[in-house]
């Protein structure tokens, strides 16, 4: 079974996230001929779904769990109908080492004809004539299939976990099951016993991220191959070593354009135009403090591959264009709370605490005063439901530079945030606007002292 490695970025995407992953996908097919696929670990943000749109470009694949399904290790058997003679199955059982799956007509299962249903098949017929010793071979096989099926195998959804349901799987008879459409009910294939106690693990390569907390679910199931990233190390430990590229730079996106670069390629016009929202994105137009010149010349090189002629972005500017994606993100008025603090949040632990950070972006700071009250709720409510020490939500102004810091049951050692306090019980950090750079280094500094 041929199974590819997904090219992951980190939960509650960002635009770079998924540039990062669908560009250092392509890269790895153009490049290494690696059968890759991109994956996102979770919804897109409003940002990502603008530039896809923009650029008409897919999302990719939604994977947020790395433990094996059925769909991982059920094969797709020929299949036949209950009226056809049994011929038909035998002809299909021969190919597949002695398995039949017998379809409706509306393509959910029937039953399915193995060694065990056959016998009993068999043992019915010889059992009930009195002239059995002239049975031959070619009655039987004219017979309808529906005569010799087993109508009681179990079947599992292929986006089922198997993880979840071994030792139910373990205690059943039978070493064949269905495995079908979690909607429809229709057949998808056959898995075996023996295939789902050691199924193959997810081969998964990290992108913009390389900590467990932010990773999809499971990842201690799957088989870690690469990481490549720009974030503080928290990785996890592996089994085996693995190639691991992570740097000071702006975003992943830089990263992946400087490895097109190396391979004397250049990417293709949508997929640059996608890394270079996402370096747009996570430097804010090349002005947040996370910017190195390797970012500037990243910009460039994404610019000549994404406004060429005939491209989408043909006739867009590095100004313009970095406004539209800045633009795209929304802020905190159309949004709910609960999806303001959610949908750009990363998971942290430092010492014996555990605690989220959210953050949003503005386009003026103004557009908190209204809401501070139903955040400060939401983010207290999402403490309660992860279970966190505490929350905090940085809401950020991306025209001037600015963050507000809102907080839900600080640790006492924050209260030497060098962030000045508002009546409001907000902070004004001014001039903070990287999580990453500026803010999760004095967070973790205050913890750990
Ligand atoms: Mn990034």
């Amino acid at each position: 079974m041929v199974t590819p490695i997904y090219v992951v970025g980190h939960a509650n995407p960002d635009t770079d996230s998924i540039a990062s992953a669908m560009g250092y996908a392509w890269l790895l097919r153009e490049r290494d001929g690696l059968d890759t696929v991109a994956a996102r670990a979770g919804a897109t943000n409003p940002q990502t779904v603008f530039v896809l749109k923009l650029l008409g470009l897919e999302a990719p694949q939604l994977i947020t769990d790395a433990s094996p399904r059925f769909g991982s290790v059920m094969r797709r058997m020929d299949t036949t109908t209950p009226e056809k003679p049994l011929r038909e199955a035998w002809a299909i059982a021969t190919r597949t080492g002695g398995v039949a799956p017998v379809l409706n007509e509306d393509g959910t299962p029937y039953g399915l004809i193995n060694g065990r249903s056959l016998f009993e098949f068999l043992s019915r017929q010889v059992g009930v004539r009195p002239d059995r010793h002239k049975i031959t071979i070619d009655d039987i096989l004219e017979y309808p299939c529906k005569e010799a099926v087993n109508r009681g195998v179990p079947k599992f959804s292929s986006s089922t976990r198997i993880r979840d349901v071994l030792n139910k799987v373990l205690r059943v008879e039978g070493d064949e099951f269905w495995v079908v459409d979690e909607n429809t009910g229709r057949y998808e294939g056959i898995c075996r016993q023996r295939d789902l106690l050691n199924p193959p693990r997810l081969q998964i390569i990290l992108v913009d991220h390389n900590e467990e907390q932010q990773s999809i679910g499971s990842l201690e199931e799957a088989e870690l191959l690469e990481i490549l990233d720009h974030h503080r190390l928290g990785n996890p430990s592996t089994r085996m070593p693995i190639k691991m590229t992570v740097d000071i730079v702006g975003s992943t996106s830089t990263l992946v354009s400087e490895q097109i670069e190396d391979a004397g390629l250049s990417a293709p016009p949508k997929l640059a135009g996608l890394m270079l929202a996402g370096l747009l994105s996570d430097t804010l137009i090349l002005t947040s403090p996370t910017t190195t010149e390797r970012d500037r010349s990243a910009s460039e090189r994404l610019e000549r591959w994404a406004f060429a002629p005939g491209s989408p972005l043909a006739t867009e500017t590095r100004a313009s264009y970095g406004q539209k994606v800045l633009q795209a993100s929304e802020g905190i008025s159309t949004r709910t709370p609960k999806e303001v603090v959610t949908a750009d949040l990363k998971l942290y632990s430092a010492g014996n605490l555990k605690f989220a950070i959210a953050q949003a972006e503005v386009n003026n700071l103004n557009e908190l005063d209204d809401h501070i009250n139903e955040l400060t709720n939401a983010l207290e409510e999402l403490r309660e439901t992860k279970n966190l020490d505490f929350t905090m939500l940085m809401v950020t102004d991306v025209v001037r530079g600015s963050s507000r810091l809102l907080l839900s049951n600080p640790p006492p050692a924050l209260n030497d945030l060098p962030y000045k306090p508002m009546n409001d019980n907000t902070r004004l950090a001014e001039g903070v606007v990287s999580r990453k750079k500026q803010l999760l280094p004095v967070v973790l500094g205050l913890l750990e002292d």
